[in-house]
């Protein structure tokens, strides 16, 4: 009897956690897409709501007025809103265990991404909106301003992290874009530069590029985030630089990262990982302790840097802000 171990009923031991990609099958893949048996997966037979993956690719990139620099961007001050007394993971932890599959489906991504060139960059904005526009982010860091915000960040696959990001709300950068009444999503998309982000080969059956979506109300929210920095410094590569976005009340893979094009739309979007494994990354994806996902529990979470466990809170912890849009 010494030796037995009596967990609290929530226990989930590490080991039966799989990454999202661990159960991605091919075929089913394939026959989704209407092409089982064929070889080769051409990605532009692989639709993704209003854009394609052919036209996610960034356009030229604007010259950056010698203006525009970032030394006197960092650190951000932080907003004492979001300035909680929680222990925030080490800075180290955050920047060398990862999920960025566009360079490795494993934790270490920071070994990966030394090719990766995240300046010149440019965002296009485009779609349902009366201001489309082809930006360098740092343009739209002078016009906002940053801010640094504590936010827990949790993964669908049960760790969490507490971070401090720099960023400024999306919902400024969509006030710039003027979208029209019948805008009702966003979709984003991550840069595709095979030969910069290894990961792109090895994966070759995934809907590249990386894209996402959120409702318009969802987008506006003011904790959603435009982040180009953490840790009071420029985002590193593998936290998705020069500007990801951070929705810190649903899964992780929703905050998506380098982002080149974000575009309004009429109607629901599809996402990365709803075209892959719709029944356990749905369009919504808020953190709910009580919904399990299809193979384990979402009850608690693990720190990562630590053994320490802690019960998943509805939201995330934000139901004050977003509750109300449910
Ligand atoms: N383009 C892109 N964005 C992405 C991902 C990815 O693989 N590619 N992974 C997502 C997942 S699953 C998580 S948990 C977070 C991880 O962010 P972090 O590495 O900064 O902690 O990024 C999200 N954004
Ligand atoms: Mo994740």
């Amino acid at each position: 009897m010494a030796n037995i171990i009596i967990r609290p009923p929530h226990y989930i031991p590490d080991r039966l956690i799989t990454p999202e990609h661990a159960f991605f099958n091919r075929r089913k893949f394939l026959r989704q897409m209407g092409i089982a048996g064929a070889g080769v997966v051409s990605l532009s037979t692989i639709g993704c709501g209003q854009g394609t993956a052919a036209d996610a690719a960034p356009a030229k990139a604007p010259k950056t007025p010698a203006s525009v620099t970032s030394s006197k961007t960092y650190p951000a001050p932080r907003n004492p809103d979001f300035n909680p007394d929680w222990v925030l993971t080490e800075e180290k932890t955050a920047s060398t265990y990862n999920n960025f599959y566009e360079f490795t489906l494993q934790k270490d991504v920071y070994k990966h991404v030394d090719r990766f060139e995240t300046s010149p960059w440019s965002i296009e904005i485009t779609g349902l909106c009366d201001n489309p526009m082809t930006v360098d982010p740092m343009e739209l860091i002078n016009e906002f301003g940053m801010e640094e915000r504590v936010y827990r960040f949790r993964c669908v696959e049960a760790w969490a992290m507490v971070v401090p990001w720099s960023g400024f709300q999306l919902s400024k950068l969509i006030a710039k874009a003027k979208p029209k009444p019948e805008a009702k999503f966003i979709q984003m998309w991550t840069a595709e530069k095979p030969k910069e982000m290894p990961g792109i080969a090895k994966a070759p059956n995934y809907p590249w590029p990386y894209f996402e979506g959120l409702r318009m109300d969802e987008a506006m929210n003011p904790l959603t985030l435009m982040a180009a920095g953490v840790y009071g410094k420029e985002l590193p590569k593998q936290n998705g630089a020069p500007i990801r976005l951070v929705v810190p009340w649903k899964y992780g893979y929703k905050s998506i990262k380098s982002i080149v094009k974000i575009e309004f739309q009429k109607t629901q979007p599809k996402t990365f990982w709803e075209t892959l494994q719709p029944d356990e990354y749905p369009f919504e994806s808020n953190v709910e302790p009580k919904v399990p996902h299809p193979r384990w529990s979402q009850a608690t979470h693990r720190m990562i840097g630590s053994d320490r466990r802690e019960r998943t809170l509805p939201y995330n912890g934000y139901g004050d802000y977003v509750a109300q849009m449910y």
